[in-house]
């Protein structure tokens, strides 16, 4: 495809964003002969970490410290997922009809025919997309687990080939930079408003993630959640085979629970796979990534009593609710993944105990309206942080809230929790916000988190 190296003139690429992505697709570009244009809105002083990386990379050019007005001379444009595609000179590459494409994309395009899994969502997808992979990788099948999660898929190129499989998590952000990626197998789990400040509307947003299914045919399968009408809605525009699943109805042709709280797959024939007590991971969230995963596995043909045994073993991920410490019968749980609303009341709704709430972070114009209605009798006290501590403050207000606590950092957002918690409390943070205003992602965030925790004499 690009067999640049010999030719009359070398190509160049323009690779906007110099962080985790960008770093790994200019190492690939870099191997293919292309001469690189690369754009960051940080300066030298700020990427100076990783531009020592890649010092020894020669046809590689800089603007860094800001956007310019307009790149001539480029062939095509590569995007990292986190730069929004509506900048102006973004515009301009695009009507000057440059190619431009994210990473998924172009590790698609340069692949060597693995099989590609895709899940999107808003929530769910890490779980689900770790789950997916667990499965395969007992099935012993050459797995890897990339995307969104945190792995570039780039990564893969020249190391998977045929035989392997690639689970994908795949964001919005990525979806929106794709053209002729194309999963063997897609999951869309929900739609919940979320990034609302790249996107604008959820119409937009459920464009953006309805992409991971434009490609497919009736070779492929795409599963889906029943449960979730703005999911459902979907069918029509799909071409893929679609096996639905549901906790709610018994689906022909799908994955569902009975009323006895049996997980059954109805796809060609009838199999009582476990019941939902069997399964490792806790709460209705959770078995609908389990129903998603097990459609998945279901149709890539992994053995039954391959998938029964992960479903029953499973670990929860990182920074996902995850268990941190139980001092004087406080419970600390790390929930950092819980980056919107939505994933916040998921968590809220796992506990039966009171729970003090950590929350708040980067604003993503998300509303707190209905995680704060939920969180009334659930919530006994809200500890705020970050850009949206004082929005999410004047809502509980409004909603009645009384015991709220705004900290400086997550060292204080500890110490006060602990000091105002009682037996059979659970601390958790989910933030219901992304990390950007004072942390590089929400595993640093966790990880803070826990530090704090484990460090509570
Ligand atoms: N940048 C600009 N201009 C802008 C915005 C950003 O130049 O207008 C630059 C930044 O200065 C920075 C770089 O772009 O240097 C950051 O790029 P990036 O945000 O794409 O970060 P990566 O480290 O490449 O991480 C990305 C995903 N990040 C986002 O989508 C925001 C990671 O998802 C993903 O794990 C990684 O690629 C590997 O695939 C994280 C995420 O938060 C987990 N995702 C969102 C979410 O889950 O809610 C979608």
């Amino acid at each position: 495809m690009w067999g640049y190296k010999n030719g009359p003139r070398r190509k160049k690429v323009l690779l906007i964003g110099l962080a985790k992505t960008g770093v790994s697709a200019i190492k690939h570009l870099d191997k293919l002969g292309v001469n690189i244009v690369v754009n960051d809105i940080k300066d030298k002083e700020q990427l100076k970490d990783i531009l020592c990386e890649l010092e020894q990379l020669n046809n590689v050019e800089y603007i860094l410290g800001y956007h310019p007005e307009n790149i001539d001379d480029i062939d095509m444009a590569v995007v990292s997922p986190g730069v929004p595609l509506d900048l102006p000179f973004i515009i301009k590459i695009k009507e000057a009809n440059i190619e431009l494409i994210g990473e998924v994309e172009l590790a698609y395009r340069l692949s060597n025919g693995p099989t590609f899994i895709g899940i999107t969502g808003t929530n769910g997808k890490t779980t689900t997309t770790s789950l997916v992979g667990e499965i395969f990788k007992t099935a012993n099948c050459d797995t890897y687990i990339v995307g969104n999660i945190g792995n570039p898929v780039i990564d893969t190129v020249g190391v998977a080939n045929e035989k392997s499989v690639l689970v994908t998590e795949l964001s919005s952000f990525q979806l929106e930079s794709i053209d002729t990626f194309r999963p063997k197998v897609s999951a869309i789990l929900n739609f919940t408003e979320d990034h609302m400040n790249r996107h604008h509307t959820i119409e937009n947003y459920i464009e953006a993630k309805s992409k991971i299914f434009m490609n497919q045919n009736s070779d492929d399968f795409c599963v889906l959640n029943y449960d979730d009408e703005k999911v459902r809605n979907l069918d029509e525009k799909i071409k893929a085979k679609k096996i639905f699943f549901s906790r709610k109805k018994q689906i022909d042709g799908g994955v569902y629970l009975d009323e006895n709280n049996n997980i059954v797959i109805d796809v060609d024939e009838k199999v009582t796979l476990l019941n939902k007590s069997e399964l490792s991971l806790p709460g209705d969230h959770n078995l609908e990534n389990c129903m998603a995963a097990i459609g998945i596995a279901y149709v890539s043909n992994i053995d039954l009593k391959v998938i029964k045994k992960v479903l029953k073993s499973f670990a929860a991920v990182v920074h996902r609710q995850e268990f941190v410490r139980n001092l004087n019968d406080i419970m600390f749980v790390n929930d950092s993944k819980g980056t919107n609303p939505d994933s916040t009341i998921k968590a809220i709704e796992s506990y039966d105990r009171p729970i003090i709430l950590i929350a708040g972070g980067k604003d993503k114009q998300s509303s707190f309206d209905e995680l704060l209605e939920i969180a009334k009798g659930r919530v006994k006290t809200l500890v705020l942080l970050g850009e949206t501590a004082p929005i999410i403050e004047k809502c509980a207000k409004e909603k009645g809230f009384e015991n709220i606590y705004r900290v400086k950092d997550m060292k204080e957002a500890v110490k006060t929790s602990y000091e105002i918690a009682v037996k059979d409390d659970v601390v958790l943070l989910s933030p219901a916000c992304a990390s950007w205003d004072m942390y590089k992602s929400f595993e640093v965030r966790g990880d803070d988190f826990k530090d704090n925790v484990n460090n509570l004499k």
